[in-house]
């Protein structure tokens, strides 16, 4: 070939490796640094936590000091932390810690524990890191932890009661809402398909369903039910804490199992959230909060939570109401420099101005830019870097913040910032070919779950 032709050749190869961002680069930010910082910090908060608080639940990185969940620790931070650290590549800390958890963790324990909880985190993260890892004690594990929580699933109602003891098998906590009764189906389903035994699959599918017939006449749920009575104690309808992720597991059910009352659930849903939900404000559009019954506004309020709802659309199908939503999103992170638990979107202003780490908004990002290529999402991953390493980053570790406003700090690490927000915020930057986004349903802890059967 003419030496000419290679020079072209060899310039537009370059020009579409820039483009496409293969050399690591892509519209000027360089994505193999971008990944390197972000394991940098993790390493960084992953050593606060050993050196602070190794064996407990979780680090207070402010006072330098442990947490537990309950009178017994239930290592969920390591375990959280876990999958994160395979995918990022910390091969040996992954095989220690995984050996350390599979050595000390017991569920013999004569303690309470959230339903909710234990199934995202702690099923969730035995389930994915045994697919990783193929180390059946993990599975054992899940299969005793599934078997203990049981029993929280005999009501009236099939909706589970809020915790049950680990050790008696005795339940408590009567108020509970359609986060908690309809999170369960991907754990508890991957757990049928992995052992063979359906029995786990039924009982949180029929929880879904149970919840779903319970909804409104306009298709919407409330906040607050109650799991022996079936009255409603809460009548907000809305996208965030306590509803979230009840629409996120219709749809990755439907993907995981191909479970067809899940594709109807999400669609009559869907329907219902675009007609009473979903609103619109100088700064976009949004999804606020309305009454089930009547679906009249009861608040102009979206928040950090809410922000998973683009990644919801992607799987969904709906890009191109994910991309919108999602720059709301942004413009909710930029208005105080980092978002907050609730914003007021006619107001322009954050409604609860908390914020603890949460990953949603970056899982959006990264679910939009597998989905786009759109470089735009990698900016937007830069500037949540850049404000989590501004406001948030202490000596031990990262810490949650009392006011996005003034940027006072609060004493806690939350498990899922190891678990979420750092692996959403590394796969962003990442290779492709680090996880197979396009084989693998997230459960609602980021902990990956591939569809083996
Ligand atoms: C996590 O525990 C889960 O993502 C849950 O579904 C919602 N809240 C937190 C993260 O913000």
């Amino acid at each position: 070939m003419h030496l000419r032709m290679h020079l072209i050749l060899l310039t537009s190869l370059l020009l579409s490796s820039v483009i496409h961002g293969s050399f690591g680069q892509t519209a000027g930010l360089d994505k193999a640094a971008l990944a390197a910082e972000v394991k940098n910090e993790f390493l960084h908060s992953w050593n606060a936590y050993k050196k602070y608080a190794w064996g407990h639940d979780g680090v207070r990185p402010i006072s330098k000091t442990p947490y537990d969940w309950y009178a017994s620790p239930m290592y969920i931070t390591p375990l959280d932390a876990l999958d994160t650290m395979t995918l990022m590549g910390f091969k040996e800390e992954a095989d220690s810690t995984r050996d350390y958890i599979v050595r000390n963790m017991s569920f013999d324990k004569d303690i309470y524990v959230k339903v909710f909880e234990i199934n995202i985190r702690t099923l969730g993260g035995l389930l994915s890191n045994y697919q990783l890892s193929g180390d059946k004690r993990l599975l054992a594990l899940a299969k005793d932890l599934a078997d203990r929580l049981i029993p929280a699933f005999l009501t009236p109602t099939g909706f589970p009661y809020v915790e049950v003891n680990l050790k008696t098998g005795a339940v408590r906590g009567t108020k509970t809402n359609p986060g908690e009764i309809g999170t369960l189906l991907v754990e508890w389903g991957t757990l049928s398909m992995l052992t063979g035994d359906a029995k786990y699959y039924n009982y949180a599918k029929h929880a879904l369903l149970s919840i779903f017939e319970a909804r409104s006449e306009l298709n919407l749920v409330g906040d607050a039910i109650d799991c022996e009575t079936g009255e409603w104690l809460g009548t907000d309808s809305h996208l965030s804490a306590c509803i979230d992720s009840y629409y996120e597991y219709m749809v990755k059910g439907a993907l995981l199992f191909n479970d067809e009352d899940c594709k109807i659930m999400w669609h009559d849903s869907y329907v219902a959230i675009n007609t009473f939900l979903i609103d619109t404000a100088a700064t976009g559009i949004w999804y606020g909060h309305a009454d089930m019954n009547t679906g009249k506004r009861t608040k102009t309020w979206f928040g950090a939570l809410d922000a998973f709802f683009p990644a919801v659309l992607v799987l969904a199908g709906d890009i191109n109401r994910a991309k919108e939503l999602q720059e709301a999103c942004f413009h909710m992170w930029k208005r105080h420099g980092i978002e907050p638990e609730q914003f007021d979107y006619v107001k322009d202003e954050a409604a609860a101005p908390r914020f603890f780490l949460n990953p949603e908004i970056i899982e959006s990002a990264y679910y939009l830019y597998r989905k786009t290529d759109d470089p735009r999402y990698l900016e937007m991953g830069k500037v949540f870097l850049d404000s989590l390493k501004a406001y948030c980053r202490v000596d031990g570790g990262y810490a949650e913040l009392k006011s996005v406003i003034t940027k006072e700090k609060s004493d806690r690490t939350e498990t899922y910032f190891f678990a979420e927000t750092l692996k959403y915020l590394y796969l962003l930057f990442a290779p492709a070919a680090t996880l197979d986004f396009d084989n693998v349903i997230f459960n609602t802890e980021a902990h990956p779950i591939r569809r083996t059967w």
